[in-house]
């Protein structure tokens, strides 16, 4: 009895692993010269967007402005931010001090 318990145990973990992993979709996006670098991404629903500051001196932040969410904290040089989309749509951003400046991007997430 013992024996295939522990068998069963494994190949549940083996499941549970690979649909964690699945899940886990990473997609980054360097902050360089008041730049969002790529501006334009698309995923799918589930994926994991990370933000980094890859600046010298400059610090820059997040906010998806035309929906109506506050302003991000500022990120300094190699900090990070991160967000799960879930659902499908169009996400505008911009960097709250550099909009002006063309600091904006874009996350669209598609089926
Ligand atoms: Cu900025």
């Amino acid at each position: 009895m013992k024996p295939l318990r522990t068998l069963a145990l494994i190949l549940m973990l083996g499941v549970t692993t690979a649909a964690t992993a699945g899940a886990e979709e990473e997609v980054v996006i360097e902050m360089i010269e008041y730049q969002f670098t790529p501006q334009e991404v698309t995923i799918k629903p589930g994926t994991k967007v990370r933000w980094v500051n890859r600046e010298k001196r400059q610090y820059h932040n997040i906010w998806f402005k035309e929906a109506g969410e506050e302003p991000g904290e500022y990120l300094f040089p190699e900090e990070e931010y991160e967000r799960v989309f879930e659902k499908a749509g169009d996400y505008p951003y911009v960097c709250q001090p550099h909009e002006d400046r063309g600091m904006t991007g874009r996350i669209i997430v598609a089926e």
